[in-house]
């Protein structure tokens, strides 16, 4: 049955040949080498797709450049029609791509849809955002003088997404590029190409009925050489790139050699502090959701608990109960709550991480291991586990992409916590679990959370569309998403005009002929 509606989904989503290896997707020149797609579901391959070369990889810059000295040209809120057109087809497509991301991917089938209406979620705030571009108009020092600025179309956007969330992170930078007037080049993972040309093949619809130029989304699929072309070509102003911080010292080394800009959303090392006022029940909650969910595979998953010694027994005892509780199978049956990691890789990396905080002197409360047997094939599903470890040990410092949780404690104030949670290199998301108003508020103070997100009473993981996305230090110091993240894709301009007869200069300067 499971074969059934995934092959569904992909005739829905309009994958054909997948099989042979042509499914690249509309605009795609790829004439390189296969890349095979496997499911950490059931270990089964889903298809195949072309990787471009480089002279693939110029056909789409050609058509990319085509596209944007057309695109730019069209007035800002009629670009948002265009992407008001990109969320109506999501929604239509919910279903199908939500049950792919899953497969595709390994998280549950919930998440799966949770990530499709994050894609939906976007598409609605650009539309109104396409209204609402603004610069500010400035007095002028000098008589008869108007100063304004203005944003402007930036050019092409190159994209590269990481495999956890494979089509999400693509729509909060194309839909906000687009209705910027820029035109989008996307590198997703290579863990996920089917993903990929799903979604493109519905943008791809949209500009198509619409009758515009191709290139406005393009798709290559490859490997990190693909990355390399993009962040070296200086017809790409702008490179968002999501992934592990190792890549994106790279990426932002490349980028910066030619001076171009680029937005990075790189590793998390996400911790929540319970004090002793916290509700005991919603830190549970979000304390287990944060860890296991997607598996321990998002940027903002939990990766430390920063615990009261008052209370540390207490929430010991109650997450080694949850833990008890939790489903670990198939993501595409709803009632799993955990699902398998993304390949064998991950599943060293996690077994790694395991044997390393035992070695480095922490203690496993919830033990570990790769499962095996029915409906665990793929040998990628493993336990979700707890360990008690010290913020100063290697492991912890480290970011693991899989679900093993650590347990802090902390004694005396909340400085102390903050202190613990901020002593890494990473910065992206916090959470303080509390009920009283002077710590949350220290917690959010100048000296509290060094991260891009801190959060009380919520959760590290599951950050809303319509807040700026992104994290400090090692995480990269990018934004994307909401508030006011659309304006690092757009080129911004001062302008000062002089309507009278006379040219008064700046700063009173007298220069007289
Ligand atoms: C990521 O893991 O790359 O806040 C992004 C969250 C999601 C996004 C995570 N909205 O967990």
């Amino acid at each position: 049955e499971l074969e059934f509606t995934i092959q569904e989904a992909l005739k829905e989503l309009n994958i054909k040949d997948i099989n042979d290896g042509t499914s690249t997707g509309q605009n795609n020149f790829s004439s390189g080498e296969i890349l095979e797609s496997y499911s950490p579901v059931d270990g089964k391959q889903i298809g195949k797709v072309k990787t471009a070369t480089e002279a693939d990889y110029e056909k789409v810059m050609a058509s990319a450049h085509a596209a944007f000295l057309e695109f730019r040209l069209m007035p800002a809120p009629q670009r948002g029609e265009i992407v008001r057109q990109f969320g109506e087809k999501l929604r239509k497509n919910k279903k199908a791509l939500g049950k792919l991301v899953s497969y595709e991917m390994g998280k549950s089938l919930q998440e799966g849809y949770g990530e499709v209406q994050e894609m939906i979620d976007i598409c609605d705030f650009a539309v109104g955002l396409s209204r609402q571009l603004h610069g500010l108009t400035m007095h002028s020092e000098r008589p008869g003088h108007r100063m304004y600025e203005q944003y402007h179309p930036l050019g092409i956007v190159g994209i590269i997404s990481a495999f956890n969330f494979p089509v999400a992170v693509w729509a909060w930078n194309a839909a906000l590029a687009w209705i910027c007037g820029d035109v989008c080049v996307w590198k997703p993972s290579e863990k996920t190409p089917l993903c990929a040309v799903a979604c493109q093949n519905i943008m791809a619809e949209v500009i198509k009925e619409n009758n515009l130029p191709e290139g406005i989304s393009c798709l290559i699929n490859g490997d990190y050489k693909i990355g390399e072309l993009l962040t070296n070509d200086k017809r790409i102003p702008l490179i968002s790139a999501t992934g592990s911080t190792r890549m994106g010292k790279i990426v932002a080394q490349v980028v910066a050699g030619r001076l171009g800009k680029s937005l990075l959303e790189l590793g998390g090392n996400n911790a929540i502090i319970v004090t002793p006022d916290a509700d005991l029940k919603m830190t549970i909650i979000g304390a287990v959701f944060g860890a296991v969910g997607t598996a321990g595979q998002r940027c903002t998953s939990t990766r430390r608990l920063i615990i009261h010694e008052s209370i540390y027994d207490k929430v010991k005892e109650a997450l080694v109960a949850a833990y008890k509780q939790l489903r670990i199978g198939t993501p595409l049956d709803e009632k799993n709550h955990v699902g398998p990691l993304i390949d064998k890789q991950a599943v060293e990396l996690y077994n790694d991480a395991l044997k390393k905080v035992v070695e480095q002197g922490g203690k496993i409360l919830v033990d570990g291991g790769v499962l095996s047997g029915d409906g665990y094939e793929s040998g990628c599903y493993v336990k979700p586990a707890i360990a008690e470890a010290d913020n100063s040990f290697e492991i912890v410092q480290h970011e693991t992409f899989a679900p093993v949780l650590y347990l802090l404690k902390y004694s005396g104030t909340v400085e102390n916590a903050i202190e613990v949670q901020n002593n890494v290199a990473q910065g992206l998301s916090s959470a303080i679990m509390t009920n009283n108003l002077r710590e949350a508020e220290m917690f959010l103070s100048v000296t509290g959370s060094d991260c891009g997100i801190a959060n009380v009473n919520i959760g590290t993981s599951g950050a809303e569309i319509g807040g700026a996305f992104g994290g400090e230090k090692e995480t990269g110091g990018g934004r994307e998403s909401g508030s006011d993240a659309w304006k690092i894709y757009m080129r911004r301009q001062t302008n000062t005009i002089n309507y009278t007869t006379n040219l008064p200069l700046a700063q009173g300067i007298k220069f007289d002929l």
